[in-house]
């Protein structure tokens, strides 16, 4: 264990800090599926943590292996962006149900705004859709308190936990004091198959249980004082939710306040907050989950229902100022003098997927159906050759449906981490269907968009240590495609004829773009101690 700094405060990253927090509390595996803002909390516990520490092929994948560790009686923790609970809601939805044995805390990190994803969904409703309970830091030191608080309620409930947080939270720094790290649970694995197999004759009673589970989480709640009221005597209040916390206190003196960092709760908490008010505030990122309850209680709530605040994109003292008459105006220096210059994201220099594009756009596919990862970028002057993008691992199956309706030239682009994660079952669906696509497989040895990280194509780690390696050629050939071809896309000419060629076939053909993200290179590069770029003189223009 790399943990040396017990009891001392230290400056903490919000991810940081809940990676902190989970191994504070004992886990033994701590598993994840990349994804901003939640990417560096499995980072931070790979560096520091000397037990079991995985990336996951996608989040379906990661929550499953977490809930394993947890029925062997052990401490997991499984982290992922609030869109990869999409992908992971099956097994939650179920897991709920059946219990959990060693505790397991799910941290979800949603993104308002959408700075770096395909929506700006509230994870909340996750968490009262599949009736477990919801933990929501407002800081760094919350963070990792409530991380380690979520491990003893997903225990004492026998239910895995949620602990909710957004950009602001996952990616801002603040002080945090160290703790002790807690002993791993001993290996305790026990049949239980009343409360481990989903089968009809099961799953009623089991419901039944999480049902009956739901007044304990509300005492928990109220006992573990997580939400609070500061009641000054003032006719104005905010009900704030996590980060609006921070931003409610802005407010100085003027408000009453209701800080809300834990759900289930019971509602005569709000009931009672906004007796007497005469203008309460709901101050909540994502959508008005709180605030429709609020309104249940008082006819003087203002947010985002009645369009006070926008539903849509984070809040923030800026925004506030912009949305709140009375806001505290000295708050308005946080407006910029003049608009930044827009500066739209666009491939590095020397990306790969840059020459890729360029012979794509030669031969002119009719549709191209991208996907989630850098190659997005496609959508973008000067490429425009990217048409749709839905979500992870959708290009391939959408282009067998637009092929299947007699259009031909249709592509498919799709990342290598993000066929690993989505795409095989969808490039199954068109080898079975009889789809007549082009897949391109960009395959850069990494998950770049979102920093770098390893793939099983790649066999390395998130330790950065030897893994089972994945052969991508022999994973599409065991598919059936009709074809597979590898380029590297720094022949652009020769990519461009078989991009053609294959254009124009029949069947599911793939070709595989392969070179490695400018960021590998650069880091092997270095690793290696050898410089990325060199000078032939011969070649120098005269
Ligand atoms: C369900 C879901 N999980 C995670 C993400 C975050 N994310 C966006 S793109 C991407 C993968 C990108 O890797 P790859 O497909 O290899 O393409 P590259 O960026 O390397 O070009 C990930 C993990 C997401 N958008 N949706």
């Amino acid at each position: 264990m790399k943990l040396n700094q017990v009891n001392q405060e230290i400056i903490m990253l919000g991810d940081d800090a809940i990676g902190r927090g989970a191994i504070e509390a004992g886990i033994s595996l701590a598993t994840s599926y990349p994804g901003t803002p939640a990417t560096q909390i499995l980072e931070y516990i790979a560096h520091n943590f000397d037990g079991e520490v995985e990336w996951a092929v996608n989040e379906k994948v990661s929550l499953e292996t977490a809930i394993g560790a947890s029925y062997a009686g052990k401490r997991a923790l499984c982290s992922m962006k609030h869109v990869g609970l999409n992908v992971a809601s099956d097994a939650l939805m179920t897991a709920a149900y059946l219990g959990i044995k060693g505790g397991l805390v799910l941290a979800v990190s949603d993104d308002p705004s959408a700075y770096s994803s395909q929506n700006e969904q509230d994870s909340r409703f996750y968490a009262k859709f599949a009736k477990i309970p919801c933990l929501e830091p407002c800081d760094s030191q919350e963070a990792k308190d409530m991380t380690i608080m979520a491990f003893e309620l997903s225990e004492k409930m026998g239910l895995p936990v949620m602990l909710r947080t957004v950009t602001r939270i996952c990616h801002a720094y603040s002080p945090v004091r160290l703790g002790t790290v807690r002993e791993q649970n001993p290996l305790l694995l026990r049949k239980d198959p009343a409360n481990m197999i989903a089968v009809p004759s099961n799953v009623l009673r089991c419901h039944r249980n999480l049902i009956e589970k739901q007044e304990g989480l509300r005492i928990w709640g109220e006992k573990s004082g997580l939400n609070r009221t500061f009641k000054n005597g003032r006719k104005k209040g905010i009900i704030a939710c996590g980060i609006g916390y921070v931003y409610a206190k802005e407010y100085g003196p003027e408000y009453a306040i209701l800080k809300i960092s834990y759900y289930p709760f019971a509602e005569t908490l709000i009931k009672d907050f906004v007796e007497g008010l005469e203008e309460i505030w709901v101050l909540e990122e994502g959508e008005p989950f709180m605030e429709e309850i609020a309104r249940r209680y008082s006819t003087k709530v203002k947010g985002k229902i009645s369009g006070e605040i926008s539903i849509t994109g984070e809040l923030g003292p800026d925004v506030l100022s912009e949305y709140i008459p009375d806001w505290n105006t000295g708050q308005r220096s946080y407006m910029p003098s003049k608009p930044l210059p827009a500066r739209p994201p666009v491939l590095c220099p020397g990306c790969p997927h840059s020459k890729l594009y360029t012979a794509l756009k030669a031969v002119k596919p009719t549709f191209t159906a991208g996907d989630i990862g850098c190659y997005t970028l496609g959508a973008n002057p000067p490429y425009q050759i990217v048409d749709t993008c839905l979500c992870m691992g959708a290009g391939i199956s959408k282009a067998a449906g637009i092929s299947k309706q007699g259009v031909k030239r249709v592509a498919a682009v799709i990342g290598d981490s993000t066929f690993i994660h989505s795409g095989i079952p969808a490039l199954i669906n068109a080898v079975y269907n009889k789809a007549n696509i082009l897949v391109l497989i960009l395959d850069n040895s990494a998950v770049a968009m979102t920093g770098n990280q390893p793939t099983p194509l790649t066999g390395i780690t998130a330790k950065g240590e030897e893994g089972g390696k994945i052969s991508l050629e022999e994973l599409c050939r065991s598919c059936g495609v009709n074809s597979i071809e590898v380029v590297d896309p720094f022949e652009v000419e020769k990519t461009k004829a078989i991009l053609k060629e294959k254009l124009d076939a029949q069947g599911v053909n793939v070709v595989i773009s392969r070179r490695p993200c400018v960021f590998v290179t650069r880091r092997l590069a270095k690793m290696r101690r050898k410089a990325i770029t060199h000078i032939h003189p011969e070649k120098r223009a005269q």
